[in-house]
């Protein structure tokens, strides 16, 4: 038999106190130099584990001086009294000692109040849940994030809310004088610029050098970001600003008072020059993708398309149009246009112009979608944001009239130029389009409703099954579709009569994916302070990249509906390795999963009810046979009517 090995009796502190020995020792005699038979030195044998070094042994052993008091009133509560001015409500974000000073003062001297603080696992989650709270209170967040490797983090999700014109406050913290930095830790974390990790899709940004030069950048910046065009700004926080006290150099400090900026509006000529052609027009389109900012927009947009009889294509950045409404058209109208007015397109060339991936050697196809002769408008923000690195601004494209401006703000001026410009003898051909439009809206409809029904018994449940039994359990509630990440063929958009701005909140704009998860839960706050049902359709993808995001929504009682669109994959890039292989005339290799190597997210399984469950969540599945959804989906409404957030884990067909 083995003897038994004697365990190793040291206790914490008869190892600490010898290893400080050892660490004295070695600090007093340099070890000698060990002599080989050729007579050179050799380095001397390093044993295995190092012992700590004297000045680790002496801080963890040495009884802790008094620390010194720091007298006058600290930097970063003066901070603090501008940050409040501004009524930021909360403040997401994960906690590193580049900001510690800030943080101490929110939270003590500010009493985490506007804002008040949510612990986030990851920085990614901190922005997104302040992008998708701005697309329902209308308000922007604060974040405060690690400035080297916290930023590095969150620039993802910086970008998507570039992409999406959302406003975000980022503060980075960082310790700029190199003389009086912390060593070690802080001075890695430190960088000269911060800011130019994201100052390639932030609006502006800046790195204040005194309390009063805080004050302005941080009222500025709250300014820029929330002026249409709306986007993400930063601003880099030396450690050292906000730690010292304030200075008493005779500068006495004060708060810039903020006053929003008015959105820009089209130039009057072009609005005439617009109302003139759409007035004249046989076939008029009105195509829109984040043309409404508010509940406002929505109803202009209806005043609008009624007084041209107009049809109108949602692109469905945001709820522009409500999809109940008989002039609500597919993107395929375009094709008989002889006017189209886009209002805040992310991609005008894409709305007229059709790609496809399977020209020869591998370079696409592209199709116009529209007669020749069709004449095009524009009225979008985004022209005055444009930027020269990343790409987001897609395609080149000529229109006729085109206007640098807010679309929400031009829109009551060119209603009001739309209805006089209207001849008195087109009237009647304009009530009759009117009438067409009725009836293609009910055909259309009927089809859509067909469509749905296909494989309704199927399992994994198909996608409309997910989505409309999802809707029979919230209709009668006071609800908002926060996000709908992955792909569930629209169905959302397509068949739940969406008519209020927060029924639908539009995806991430950057399309970068772990959006779906964060927004949702960001949305859900704003959602829970209006007393509003929040519902999400989350995919598994998505929820994967940061999913400590729902401990967020545990912790902070934020309560969501999450319904998992669980195709197990990574579903579109499923079909583009798929199409490759199908070009090169070869059998995609599944490794024994369902999708081609890398695409797939099985063997083993993902229990994400557990998931959730162990960060606080109310979870249940994974249900494969349809007929039980229903009745689960009953049950998680109640579990977040309650206050709770609930996630239920359901594998469905991949689209
Ligand atoms: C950050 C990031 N990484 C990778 C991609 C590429 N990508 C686009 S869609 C997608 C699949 C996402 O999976 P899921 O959320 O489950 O949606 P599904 O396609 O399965 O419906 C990926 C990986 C991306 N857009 N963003
Ligand atoms: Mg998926």
């Amino acid at each position: 038999m083995a003897r038994k090995q004697p365990r190793p009796e040291v206790s914490r502190r008869k190892f600490l106190a010898a290893a400080a020995v050892a660490g004295a020792t070695t600090a007093l005699a340099p070890p000698a130099k060990a002599a080989t038979t050729d007579g050179s030195i050799s380095a001397p044998r390093r044993p295995s584990a190092l012992p700590p070094t004297m000045q680790v042994a002496v801080a963890e052993t040495a009884t802790p001086k008094e620390l010194p008091r720091i007298g006058g009133v600290p930097g970063s509560d003066f901070m603090v009294d501008v940050i409040k001015t501004l009524d930021i409500k909360y403040l997401p974000s994960n906690p590193a000692s580049s900001f510690r000073a800030i943080h101490e003062s929110l939270i003590n001297y500010g009493g985490n109040k506007l804002p008040e603080f949510l612990t986030c696992a990851h920085e990614e989650s901190a922005v997104g849940m302040a992008h998708g709270y701005f697309k329902v209170a209308g308000k922007p967040l604060m974040t405060l994030c690690h400035g080297t490797v916290g930023l590095q983090h969150a620039t993802m999700a910086i970008y998507n809310a570039w992409c999406d014109r959302v406003p975000v406050i980022i503060v980075g913290g960082n310790d700029l004088d190199a003389a009086h930095r912390p060593p070690g830790v802080p001075t890695i974390h430190s960088a000269q610029d911060i800011n130019a990790l994201v100052r390639d899709f932030t609006k502006w940004d800046d790195t204040p050098v005194s309390l009063q030069h805080f004050a302005q950048s941080f009222v500025r910046a709250y300014k820029i970001a929330m002026t249409p065009p709306y986007g993400p700004v930063a601003i880099s926080l030396d450690a050292g600003l906000q730690q010292e006290p304030i200075r008493n150099n005779g500068e006495k400090l004060y708060i810039p008072r903020y006053v929003p900026t008015s959105p820009p509006q089209g130039d009057s000529g072009a609005v005439k020059e617009a109302a003139r052609l759409l007035a004249n027009a046989q076939n008029p389109v009105i195509v829109v993708d984040r043309a409404a900012r508010s509940e406002n927009g929505v109803q202009l947009l209806v005043q609008l398309a009624e007084a041209l009889q107009a049809q109108v294509i949602d692109q469905g950045g945001r709820m522009n149009f409500p999809s109940t409404h008989y002039l609500r058209r597919p993107p395929t109208v375009v094709g008989n246009a002889d006017v189209i007015l886009g209002l805040e397109l992310t991609d005008f060339w894409a709305t007229v112009n059709t790609y496809i991936d399977n020209g020869e050697h591998g370079i696409g196809v592209n199709t116009t979608k529209i007669k020749p002769e069709t004449k095009l408008i524009s009225i979008n923000s985004s022209e005055l944001l444009t930027k020269a690195n990343y790409q987001d601004f897609q395609r080149f494209q000529s229109v006729d009239v085109s206007m640098a401006a807010d679309a929400e703000s031009t829109l009551p001026a060119l209603i009001e130029a739309v209805k006089s410009a209207i001849p008195d003898d087109r009237k009647a051909a304009i009530e009759k389009r009117g009438e067409a439009a009725r009836k293609a809206f009910a055909e259309a409809r009927e089809r859509t409703k067909q469509a749905a029904a296909l494989a309704w018994d199927a399992s994994p449940v198909s996608t409309a099954r997910l989505v409309m039994e999802t809707w029979a359990q919230i209709k009668d509630l006071d609800w908002s579709l926060v996000a709908s990440s992955g792909n569930v063929s629209n169905w959302p958009r397509r068949l739940w009569p969406m008519e209020k701005y927060y029924h639908w909140l539009g995806a991430s704009g950057g399309y970068g994916v772990g959006y779906g998860a964060p927004a949702s839960v960001g949305a859900a706050l704003a959602n829970r302070d209006l007393g509003r049902f929040s519902v999400s359709i989350q995919s598994d993808g998505d929820l994967m990249y940061a999913p400590g995001v729902l401990w967020t929504a545990a912790r902070h009682k934020i309560p969501l509906l999450a319904v998992m669109h669980n195709n197990r994959g990574y579903h579109q890039e499923v079909m583009h390795v798929q199409r490759l292989s199908n070009f090169r005339n070869r059998v995609a290799s599944l490794g024994g999963d369902m999708g081609p190597i890398g695409t797939s997210i099985e063997n083993p399984d993902i229990e994400y009810q557990k998931l959730a469950e162990s960060m606080g969540w109310w979870g249940k599945g994974p249900i494969k046979d349809p007929a039980q959804l229903g009745p689960a989906l009953k049950e998680a409404v109640a579990v977040v009517k309650s206050g709770q957030p609930a996630l239920l884990n359901v594998w469905t067909q991949p689209r």
